[in-house]
């Protein structure tokens, strides 16, 4: 009872001296302002909106840069085969800066391929549209490390807007601070500023980086980050010969100009034809990323969906087999299929073996929701050493066959977001699936690791929700929880011992005894659930949308346990009856669920996720569709307690 009231006193000291600090900051805020300095949103700014409101002013600044702070990073010291026990310390620079597709770097691209490779031109579909690169490249170099290596990002901005960088799929455990989340874990990085980011590659696979303000990631700022393993390590190191950085492919959903309200193409490591021209897809002005092979080798491909909208894509190529060995950059029990598909941050491996007649074929994607209504698709070629080098595939590129097999054998995809309603389990439905449709669903799919728990563990269940929501003056509303995420003044993280949890945060509990009912009322507030450390987690999220969104949260990969569609009787009122009743079925504890970062809630589906809360923090979760985000769709978990988590320098800043 005496510890207890100490405690208490201490709590309160701690939040007078809060608020005090907040009172001073507040004041010397309003004195910068008054001398018409920075602006200081306090205490609730939306979430980070930067380039929908109002035109940003671009300028064209890039060409007042240093031309020597630009590098592909082809020739970095830490490109290399990668040994157990030696890992080196990397150091990188990404310059941040406004820049054209179709820019007068291009000016003959459109008639010789080979001026399309000078450095500073950014041809994408040959349309001419304003984007964000990193380095004058769209999307931005590519990193490669190998496991355990540290890593050191300087990031410079030289936007005229706040930026900072995700690192996606790195756990951050030593760094929280380096996870780029913009007022959760950093203040975001002014246009002039730059943000050092170290972090340790504490995990291997295919991850990526990308801007986590605004629409940045839609104009382009995002890039493929390779971490990989000794051969020792590397489970998969028999399966393939070559694990080339020139095979990783990011594909991505653009809009073009600043219309922010539909997908306009798809890219393809940022090119492509597109579909405003006529021109058939083979026609030789179209310009195709090119993957080479040598007959008679096995490829390792690595596949990134950076997705802007609800576009998931459907991946496969021309007359091969793919031999799918890793998502999110976990290894699975290896999948021979005829493609996947992917909705926006997920990823998959695959090894292609080069083992048909030497010619060109074409990489297909093609797109689905949005980006089906506009009928985007689009194509690279693989091209095998032998064939004409400039010439492309015949045919177009989805009218060609999906498989080398007979036709009465038919396609076999995984990961398919089309999922059928079933009430009973969703395993035995899985396998159903498998049987019937051929496709195997996300959680069918087999870790190469066991589940780190055992079949007794007691997992605390969350229960959560996406759906959206008109506001009286009819803005589209996405939300957690029917709670629309508002962006705090104060980054969490740094300036947690500044503020009373109760006073800042809100969640669904905390709004209900507060009497709000947030299906009648509108609720937009700092969105933080609170999670023990170090405990077993369950997360059950409902989807109450026909569409699929990609759930993806920071700082834990999580196993999928289940999975399904219940149609009409999906809210979460039925599904926690349906699991205090014990039926909501999960896969059986042995199985060796699979792991991912991100992973499609079906629409009007639910999910099950399960992790252990090792890393404490404030971590995002959030649906990963762009538009759906800065829309609110967005939620911090805090994990652990203030005292658990890395000291850091309390910092408010206007
Ligand atoms: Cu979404």
């Amino acid at each position: 009872m005496f510890g207890h009231r100490v405690d208490c006193k201490s709590k309160s000291y701690h939040l007078l001296i809060g608020l005090a600090i907040f009172y001073l900051h507040t004041i010397s805020c309003k004195d910068q302002q008054s001398k018409g300095e920075a602006k200081f949103e306090w205490p609730w700014s939306r979430w980070n909106k930067t380039t929908t409101k109002g035109k940003p002013a671009y300028k064209n600044d890039y060409n007042q840069m240093d031309i020597s702070q630009f590098s592909d990073f082809e020739r970095h010291p830490c490109r290399r085969v990668c040994q157990q026990g030696q890992s080196q310390s990397c150091y990188y620079q990404l310059v941040i800066h406004n820049y054209q597709r179709l820019g007068p770097e291009c000016q003959r691209c459109p008639y010789d391929e080979r001026a399309c490779a000078s450095e500073s031109c950014i041809y994408g579909d040959g349309v001419a549209t304003p984007v964000m690169a990193i380095n004058r490249m769209v999307p931005g170099p590519s990193i490669e490390l190998c496991e355990n290596d540290t890593v050191v990002v300087d990031v410079l901005n030289y936007l005229s807007e706040p930026s900072t960088m995700h690192w996606h799929g790195v756990h951050m455990t030593r760094s929280p601070e380096a996870d780029g989340a913009p007022f959760v874990t950093q203040y975001p990085v002014q246009p002039g500023e730059v943000y050092r980011y170290e972090f340790e590659a504490d995990r291997s696979g295919s991850l990526w980086y990308h801007s986590h303000v605004g629409w940045q990631r839609g104009f382009g700022v995002a890039g493929a980050l390779i971490v990989r393993q000794s051969r020792q390590e590397n489970q998969h190191s028999q399966l393939y010969d070559y694990d080339l950085v020139e095979h990783a492919l990011m594909l991505q959903d653009i809009f073009y100009d600043r219309d922010l309200q539909q997908p306009r193409n798809i890219l393809i490591n940022g090119k492509g034809r597109n579909h405003l021209s006529q021109l058939s897809d083979s026609d030789s002005r179209h310009r195709y990323e090119r993957l080479r092979v040598t007959p008679g080798y096995r490829y390792r491909m690595r596949i990134i969906l950076n997705g802007i909208f609800n576009c998931p894509v459907e991946f496969s190529i021309e007359q091969h087999k793919l031999l799918i060995i890793s998502t999110d950059g976990n290894d699975i029990e290896p999948v021979l299929a005829d493609g996947f598909f992917l909705t926006s941050a997920e990823r998959f491996d695959f090894i292609l073996e080069a083992n048909q007649y030497a010619k060109n074929y074409w990489i297909r994607v093609r797109g689905y929701e949005e980006c089906e209504n506009r009928k985007l698709y689009q194509g690279a070629v693989l091209s095998y050493r032998g064939a004409t080098r400039t010439e492309l595939p015949q045919g177009e590129i989805l009218e060609t066959s999906t498989s080398t097999r007979d036709f009465t054998d038919p396609p076999l995809f995984i990961n398919d977001f089309r999922f059928k309603a079933a009430n009973e389990s969703v395993f035995s439905n899985t396998l159903r699936q498998l049987d019937k449709d051929n496709n195997v669903g996300t959680v069918a799919l087999r870790s190469l690791h066991p589940v780190p728990w055992s079949r007794y563990t007691k997992f605390q269940t969350y229960y959560s929700s996406f759906s959206l929501r008109q506001s009286p003056n009819g803005e589209q509303l996405f939300q957690i929880d029917e709670i629309t995420y508002n962006s705090p003044g104060i980054s969490l993280l740094q300036g947690r011992n500044l503020f009373n949890d109760d006073g800042y945060f809100c969640n669904s509990s905390s709004l209900a005894t507060q009497g709000r009912n947030c299906q009648r009322d509108l609720c937009e507030c700092v969105h933080v659930i609170r999670m023990p450390a170090f405990r077993p987690i369950e997360m059950v999220v409902a989807n109450y949308m026909d569409a699929t969104h990609p759930f993806h949260i920071h700082g834990y990969t999580f196993r999928l346990v289940g999975q399904g569609v219940l149609g009409n009787l999906n809210d979460l009122r039925n599904i926690r009856e349906l699991d205090r009743r014990g039926r909501l079925s999960r896969l059986p504890e042995d199985y060796a669920a699979v792991a991912k970062d991100t992973v499609q809630l079906p629409g009007l589906g639910y999910i099950i996720v399960r992790f252990i809360s090792d890393n404490p923090g404030f971590w995002l979760y959030h649906c990963h569709v762009e538009s759906h985000a800065v829309q609110g769709m967005v939620a911090v978990l805090k994990v652990g307690e203030d005292h658990q988590m890395k000291r850091l320098p309390a910092r408010v800043r206007c």
